[in-house]
């Protein structure tokens, strides 16, 4: 551990900021929809922040993210808009897609954010093609896949990693480990105990950490990118996480282990990282606090301005759908 890169009390105060959003965010979004005022499908990334929190310490703008439709915490922790989010959940015009992709397809390229999908294992090839396009760009932008346990066992997972480990993509595959497939355990899913290992059937570093632990998931993220920047090619990093609710917002969960469900909310990465940051004197109470009112009023503002902005116009139904053609 001693030669691992640890973050400094100034990465870590912003990986709990970043965290610290996605929980509140998640919290507003939930209190909407139960209240009926939100009418979207929500699969909450509630238990798995810490992980995008950390990766994007080391992100710049123009970097790539790919993600998936539990992928809200990937794209806040990116730095998402939040006005242009709100708008994009609610289903209005002045979201990122003009209303027009919502929660299952989350995108705002000028960040970096290119893809949310819906089709389980298909945010690996868009982001091995954009390590491609980063690669012949040569400016030393990465490209970060995220996706579930579940998409590990897809092709799409393998062809992925085989063609940028052979190209030596700038591309970092991150799986984040809930142990759930929808409903099916990973247990039901694969003889297999780390799909880290995999990795070395492509000839790329793969390796299994604790995606709730900040140093661990920054040792992890520093090694990829670096080899990433470097021009030396892929890792797949598995990132052993749990969700705290199931896998569409509604859903009774009669299929998760019950007690590992209470052990990981009793472990809930967010207090033990605030308390970190109090007991190592990164930040005092007053200033965490102010840190927290802060996000709470970001969001209110942009959950204002989002329902009070139009809806599409019927007009723009067929729009978009299609490359414009140039004459
Ligand atoms: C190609 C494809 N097959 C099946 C589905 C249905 N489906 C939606 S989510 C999901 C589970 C994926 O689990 P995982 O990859 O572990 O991601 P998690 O939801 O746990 O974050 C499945 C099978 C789909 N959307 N796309
Ligand atoms: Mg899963």
């Amino acid at each position: 551990m001693s030669n691992q890169a640890r973050p400094d009390g100034k990465t870590l105060l912003e990986i709990y900021r970043k965290a610290a959003l996605i929980k509140q965010n998640d919290e507003r979004i939930i209190k909407l929809m139960t209240a009926g005022k939100l009418v979207m499908p929500y699969y909450s990334p509630r238990g798995q922040e810490i992980i995008p929190s950390t990766i994007s310490v080391f992100l710049n703008d123009d970097d790539y993210i790919c993600t998936i439709y539990r992928g809200l915490h990937d794209m806040l922790a990116k730095g998402f808009p939040l006005g242009e989010l709100w708008a994009e959940l609610a289903g209005r015009v002045t979201g990122t897609c003009k209303g027009k992709g919502g929660p299952m397809h989350l995108t705002c390229p000028s960040r970096g954010m290119m893809v949310t999908t819906g089709i389980v294992g298909s945010s690996m090839p868009i982001a091995t093609g954009l390590g491609w396009a980063a690669q012949l760009n040569g400016r030393g932008q990465v490209s970060v896949a995220n996706f579930g346990d579940g998409a590990a066992n897809i092709g799409a997972f393998h062809e992925s990693l085989n063609m940028a480990a052979l190209w030596k993509l700038p591309v970092i595959f991150v799986c984040q480990n809930n142990t759930y497939a929808e409903h099916t355990s990973m247990a039901r899913s694969t003889r297999i105990e780390r799909y880290s290992t995999r990795a070395d059937s492509y000839g790329m570093p793969g390796v299994t950490v604790d995606g709730n632990d900040p140093d661990a998931m920054y040792a992890a993220t520093a090694a990829a990118i670096s080899r990433a920047r470097a021009g030396e090619g892929p890792t797949l990093i598995e990132a052993m996480t749990f969700r705290f609710n199931g896998h569409l917002l509604g859903e009774a969960g009669h299929y998760m282990d019950k007690e590992r469900l209470a052990q990981a909310k009793a472990n809930d990465p967010l207090p033990k990282l605030r308390q970190r940051l109090l007991d190592e004197g990164v930040a005092s109470e007053a200033e965490l606090a102010a840190l927290e009112r802060d996000i709470a009023q970001q969001i209110d503002v942009a959950v204002t301005a989002a329902f009070e902005a139009p809806f599409p116009d019927v007009s723009e139904l067929k729009r978009d759908v299609f490359a414009q053609q140039i004459a």
